[in-house]
């Protein structure tokens, strides 16, 4: 493979961007290469500029759960777009959107529409807030929640990628109303609970998480966590942004039945287009401008383009009959034939998968199953692998610390050459 034409757009568009990127992790700073720039892209195959082409396993990062450019959605953002491509004003669009979502995510009786995952995190911090009317909230270390001030503290995906987990920029003010906690250890939120209870307005968390890599939740984690907030009147945030409509119609709380106050939602609901959503109970909900005095506000929230093709990704996720059988079956096949690639050729490695969401960690720890144990990866060893990879046609997540995402529109055939080429890379990266 050349890479002739994305060497020469990255530099251009350096001039011009920060980074030459308008989200960090997209830089490929973490592998160490030169990012490729896509031309286009359709079902599982990306294009680069080179004209080279990808099996794709990123999807947008989470978004694409039917793959890219999908007929039925790319049909339902033109029949809109023609009536108009903004209204500043209400429009039934926004309404359905808010039914379907209801009618799918269990605990959510009423939802604000907005344009990102930060924003509906954001969002959701502060309703806490307003509802509860205390100021801390609790996180969890390797969590990432979107870019927003009080979260970039200890967080994941690119701020842990990229080194910044705490970035420059976030006042003392703010950083002490954040509140940090273990991933699975019900302990370290007891501990802040017994010292300032009666402060918390919240926590939040990935119900899987994903930006430290995939870390799965014991079930008594999530329980224990609803017990918790249930019992210092805490609201408890789950944060399904990416689980959302990926693990299950109704996300990680349908998949393990454990319901919270607040869910925030983003990626697949905008169908590739930019939409975030936070949601919960009605009496919680109407304390949202204009019916209570919670403020929230954006020019773009509920846009017709973004909901056309959220209403489309809703329905296709409700008309599909085998597609969380299908994505279990793809994505339990993959990740069989990795751990038989580990073993032929003794790359040390943890596999954390749950549904069509997994990470391969290069560690030689037993588990992962928090930060401080994903911290154990080797990030040179991933670099090495993800290079091996691209360069066989799989376009996997620029990072150690993110997700490999199965999708509806992976064929069988496409999972075969996604272990041929995971175990050229492994038995490349012995040499
Ligand atoms: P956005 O603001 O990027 O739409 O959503 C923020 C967000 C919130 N919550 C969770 C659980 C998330 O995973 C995200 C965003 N995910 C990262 C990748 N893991 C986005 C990729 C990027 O930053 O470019």
């Amino acid at each position: 493979m050349q890479f002739k034409q994305s060497i020469a757009a990255f530099e251009r568009a350096q001039k011009s961007i920060p980074g030459g990127v308008n989200s960090p992790v997209r830089a490929f700073k973490s592998v160490g290469l030169n990012p490729v720039f896509v031309k286009r892209a359709k079902g599982t195959t990306i294009t680069d500029l080179d004209g080279n082409q990808y099996i794709d396993c990123l999807a947008s990062w989470g978004p694409l759960l039917f793959g890219h450019a999908y007929d039925q959605i790319l049909t339902a953002i033109s029949e809109a777009a023609v009536k108009g491509t903004s209204f500043g004003a209400p429009s039934e669009y926004e309404t359905e959107m808010a039914e379907r979502i209801i009618k799918m995510v269990p605990s959510i009786e009423m939802v604000r529409m907005v344009s990102s995952g930060t924003e509906a995190t954001m969002s959701a911090i502060r309703l806490a807030r307003g509802y509860t009317g205390r100021e801390a909230f609790v996180k969890f270390a390797g969590n990432y929640h979107g870019h927003g001030d009080s979260f970039l503290i200890k967080a994941g995906s690119g701020a842990m990628t990229l080194g910044i987990p705490n970035s420059p920029g976030i006042t003392v003010g703010t950083a002490k109303d954040t509140l940090m906690a273990e991933y699975n250890n019900l302990a370290s939120v007891e501990k802040l609970f017994k010292e300032k209870g009666n402060e918390i307005a919240a926590v939040i968390l990935e119900p899987v998480a994903g930006n430290m890599g995939v870390v799965v939740p014991t079930k008594e984690f999530l329980q224990g966590l609803r017990d918790l907030t249930t019992k210092y009147g805490a609201l408890l945030i789950f944060d399904e942004v990416i689980t959302g409509f990926r693990l299950a119609k109704g996300g990680a709380q349908e998949y393990y039945g454990v319901m919270p106050d607040l869910t925030t939602l983003g990626k697949i609901i905008g169908g590739g287009l930019p939409v975030g959503a936070y949601g919960g109970r009605k009496e919680i909900m109407e304390m949202m401008a204009p019916v209570g005095p919670v403020y929230q506000a954006g020019t773009l929230s509920g846009n017709p383009l973004a909901m056309a093709a959220g209403i489309t990704m809703l329905k296709l996720v409700e008309e599909t009959k085998d597609l969380y059988t299908e994505l279990e079956r793809k994505s339990a096949k993959l990740e069989q034939g990795i751990r038989k690639n580990l073993e032929a050729t003794g790359v040390p490695g943890v596999i954390n998968r749950v549904g069509s969401m997994m990470t391969l960690f290069f560690t030689s720890a037993k588990q992962v199953t928090n930060l401080e144990e994903a911290m154990t990866a080797d990030t040179s060893k991933y670099a090495n692998y993800f290079k091996h990879s691209l360069e066989s046609g799989i376009y996997l997540a620029p990072s150690q610390f993110e997700c490999l995402f199965v999708s509806y529109a992976h064929t069988d055939d496409e999972i075969e050459r996604m272990i041929a080429a995971n175990l050229q890379a492994l038995k490349q990266m012995k040499n």
